[in-house]
């Protein structure tokens, strides 16, 4: 309950408005306590309200960011900055934004895969279905509670895609922390979650921000493959294993292509590494549950999917999005750092792929793989 400030107040004449005071509070904590159990119910592990503005630092911090061309082709970081960095620009209507954590956590040590050199690693998140339609249907679920509970509210749902920077409204919510990895940790849930916002015109109490709970602990910064942390809390996406196979169209730098390793679809070592996830809670929804066929894929089977065949391999998966170009191409870096002479006739059929990149690849993987 809110405690009235008034309270050293002359009784007689200040009871009403104490009174009044404390009722409207209970009622608003009220409300958010019946709206938490609503997100507990449709699947989401943890919930904080924040105000749209309560995050002043990540306009500068954006800005630092992409003026270092941290961001690499991910051109679309750059436009609408003003939304992206202040949040409250993005709808001035809103005086609340709703963070919510969605767990995801693996039965299964993802790194156990990184030593079969012949066997491709795919990040968790992509081993069964697309998070974004799952969350963004629970978003609207709660969403649409809110506004039946209170008709004259409005509210906007985000998940990942839109110009919302996610990670430091949660902090901000007190769902966790920016963890010197740059995602969101939780002393609760450990680092396998995702984050969904509900933005709403309702003004509901917020929350107190997340504390850094990293100490002494670089455990994620020393375990990178590719050295993606300039600075503890900060990443060069274009370092970054999980852009590189996701989101880098075309041939990645030669002299990154080693460090790659067998990855080849996103990268979940530094969120592995986290000390924190022995806290994680395991998954609710199967499907999260990875698909047995993607924890460890043969790399000579999954090179020669056509566009067809990895269309429909991939129906319902977030690697869909990537195309099956930019798939193979991650595929042929693996099978140059397989060491796996047995694989040296699948990359040589790829010689005379129509794509470049796919190309490209097989050349530099007959190359490492030759005696
Ligand atoms: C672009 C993007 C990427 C890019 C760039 C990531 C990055 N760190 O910027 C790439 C493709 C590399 C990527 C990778 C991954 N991503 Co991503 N990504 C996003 C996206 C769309 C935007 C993130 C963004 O705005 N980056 C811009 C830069 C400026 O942000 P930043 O790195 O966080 O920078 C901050 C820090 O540097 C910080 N900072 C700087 N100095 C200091 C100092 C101190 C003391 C502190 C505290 C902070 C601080 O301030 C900056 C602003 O907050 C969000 C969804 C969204 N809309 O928010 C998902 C999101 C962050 N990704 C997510 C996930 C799951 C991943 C992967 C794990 C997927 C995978 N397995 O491959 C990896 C993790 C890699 C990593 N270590 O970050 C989740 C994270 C959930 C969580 N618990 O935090 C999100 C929130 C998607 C979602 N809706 O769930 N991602
Ligand atoms: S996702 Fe992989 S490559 Fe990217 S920062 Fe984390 S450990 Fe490094
Ligand atoms: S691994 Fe250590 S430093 Fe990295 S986010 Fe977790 S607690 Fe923080």
């Amino acid at each position: 309950m809110n405690r009235p400030a008034c309270l050293s107040n002359e009784l007689e004449s200040g009871y009403r408005i104490l009174w009044y005071q404390a009722k409207e509070g209970d009622v608003s904590q009220a409300f958010k306590a019946r709206l938490e159990r609503k997100a507990q119910e449709e699947g989401f592990a943890g919930m904080g309200v924040c105000r749209p503005w309560a995050a002043p630092e990540t306009a500068r911090r954006l800005q630092a960011y992409v003026e270092k061309g941290r961001h690499g082709q991910m051109a679309w970081m750059a436009e609408r900055m003003h939304w992206r960095g202040d949040a409250a620009a993005l709808w001035p209507e809103a005086k609340s934004v709703i963070m919510l954590a969605e767990v995801y956590t693996p039965d299964h040590d993802p790194r156990d895969v990184l030593n079969r050199p012949d066997r491709g690693a795919i990040s968790v998140y992509a081993q069964n279905r697309d998070y974004h339609d799952i969350v963004k249907k629970r978003l609207k679920r709660v969403g649409r509670w809110l506004i039946e509970e209170n008709p004259q509210a409005q509210i906007k749902v985000f998940v990942d895609t839109a110009p919302v920077m996610e990670k430091p409204l949660a902090a901000a919510a007190g769902l966790g922390w920016q963890g010197k990895h740059t995602n969101l940790v939780s002393r609760d849930l450990g680092s396998w979650f995702f984050l969904g916002a509900i933005f709403t015109t309702l003004d509901l109490p917020p929350d107190a921000p997340g504390r850094d709970n990293c100490g002494e602990c670089r455990a994620c910064l020393d375990v990178c493959p590719t050295g993606a942390f300039p600075a503890p809390y900060q990443l060069d996406a274009r370092r970054c294993i999980s852009y590189l196979t996701i989101e880098h169209n075309g041939p990645v730098d030669e002299e990154l292509r080693p460090l790659l390793g067998n990855h080849i679809y996103g990268c979940d070592d530094c969120l592995a590494a986290c000390p924190w996830n022995k806290f994680a809670k395991a998954a609710q929804d199967a499907r999260y549950h990875a698909r047995d066929e993607l924890v460890a894929p043969r790399l000579a089977e999954l090179a020669m999917l056509d566009d067809a065949a990895f269309r429909a391999h991939f129906a319902g998966s977030p690697i869909k999005r990537s195309g099956r170009n930019r798939f193979v191409r991650n595929v042929l870096y693996a099978i140059g750092n397989s060491g796996d002479a047995a694989l040296y006739e699948v990359a040589a059929r790829l010689l005379d792929d129509p794509d470049n990149a796919v190309a490209d690849a097989a050349r530099w993987a007959l190359g490492r793989l030759e005696p």
